[in-house]
């Protein structure tokens, strides 16, 4: 039977990669998209607007989380073969701010999806998105697939609901449930807002003109950071196995927002401390000071192995970040856009 792949979140970063991934594959993919005033999915356009190669095995669909009617609807329609649940507010600081919103759509948006899927007529494989977030004020480094959950955030507390309900679900009515504790993973295709793309952007607009600082909140937190196109592999894999399972997915070294703004303005001969300031807004009420991963099952029974070191993350983020603010130069030179100083609404 031909292999069927329903993504939620598929115009975030993951959901770009794995897209690309599955279709590689021969995969019939459908993804669910948010009804937006501006379209909102520049990252999987290359492969929708593609007039030759993907975009017939390809397919948009408007829904949200939040309403489980639609999602009912494109399931019982689609019946697919696969499920990948990456849709969510993902975004850790705005969780404190919408943390009823964030819950609705990342821990009962779980929910809804997992009953939908439950009640399909086939059997279905399910991915749930867990995240190293969960682990939190972590008891023991590095942290694996026993450490205990402390979750810092109204974001982490969803995803820990999220991540018991999948396992539940397995456990109670046999379905086939994974869930993969990503590590953060990052690429040139990672959102504006998260640390390390901010950080890469900025060491990109400061070199050519177009920005004069980047104001940061805590430079001491600590991250495991991995590449996102190696992590979708480890979802891929996961749901390939005899019996369903849960996975930590980490590269197992850890650097600071400190570390990774001295290597990623070293790569463009910049000193960064010439150009970084401490912003208080961007402190958190709770703080996830260090989170490391041991991925060694994966290694073990997938066969996972991160394939991108750090400086690599780095110096591939900083060139497609140059390249993007080459263009924007030009359009500045032109008159056809404005510098924004302090990197405006992508702070
Ligand atoms: P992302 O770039 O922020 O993408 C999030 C996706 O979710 C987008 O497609 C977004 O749609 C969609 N979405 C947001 N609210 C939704 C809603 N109410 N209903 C349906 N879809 C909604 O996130 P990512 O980095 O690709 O991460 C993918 C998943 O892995 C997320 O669940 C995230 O929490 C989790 N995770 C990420 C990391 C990491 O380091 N990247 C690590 C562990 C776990 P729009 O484009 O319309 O906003
Ligand atoms: O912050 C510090 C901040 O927002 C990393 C999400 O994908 O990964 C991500 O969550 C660290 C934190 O990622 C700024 O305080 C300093 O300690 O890039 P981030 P995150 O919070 O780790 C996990 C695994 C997920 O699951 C999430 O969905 O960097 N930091 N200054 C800053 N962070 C931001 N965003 N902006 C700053 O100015």
């Amino acid at each position: 039977m031909a292999q069927r792949a329903f993504i939620t979140g598929i115009t975030g970063q993951d959901g770009s990669y794995l897209s690309e991934f599955l279709l590689a594959k021969g995969y019939e993919v459908h993804g669910l998209v948010r009804r937006s005033s501006t379209f909102g999915t520049e990252r999987i356009d290359h492969l929708y607007l593609d007039p030759h190669l993907e975009s017939a095995r390809l397919f948009l669909h408007y829904g949200d989380l939040t309403d489980g009617n639609t999602l009912s609807r494109l399931l019982q329609e689609i019946q697919p073969t696969e499920v990948y649940n990456l849709g969510a507010q993902s975004h850790v600081a705005v969780s404190f701010l919408n943390p009823i919103y964030t819950a609705d759509v990342v821990a009962l948006g779980t929910l809804r999806l997992l009953e939908v899927v439950r009640q399909l007529d086939q059997p279905v494989r399910f991915y749930q998105a867990s995240s190293s977030e969960m682990f939190g004020k972590a008891t023991e480094v590095p942290q694996n697939e026993e450490t205990p959950f402390h979750p810092r955030s109204p974001y982490a507390v969803a995803k820990v609901y999220a991540f018991w309900q999948t396992l539940n679900h397995r456990e109670a009515y046999g379905m086939f449930n994974c869930n993969g504790i990503l590590f953060n993973h990052e690429s040139p295709r990672r959102g504006e807002t998260f640390v390390t793309r901010k950080i890469t952007r900025a060491v990109a607009r400061i070199k050519r003109g177009l920005q004069e600082r980047l104001y940061l909140g805590n430079l001491d937190a600590e991250r495991d950071w991995g590449f996102a196109g190696d992590y979708v592999r480890a979802m891929w894999l996961m749901l390939q196995q005899d019996e369903p399972d849960d996975f930590v997915i980490a590269t197992g070294t850890r650097r600071s927002v400190r570390e990774f703004c001295e290597a990623a303005f070293a790569l463009v001969n910049l000193d960064w401390e010439q150009y970084v300031k401490i912003d208080q807004r961007y402190l958190r009420p709770a703080e996830v000071d260090m989170v490391e991963g041991d991925a060694s099952k994966a290694r073990r029974v997938l066969g996972w192995e991160p394939t991108v070191a750090f400086d690599q993350l780095v110096e591939m983020m900083v060139e497609a970040d140059m390249e993007l603010a080459a263009h924007e130069r030009t359009l500045v030179d032109a008159g056809l856009k404005q510098v924004e100083w302090r990197q405006g609404r992508h702070d």
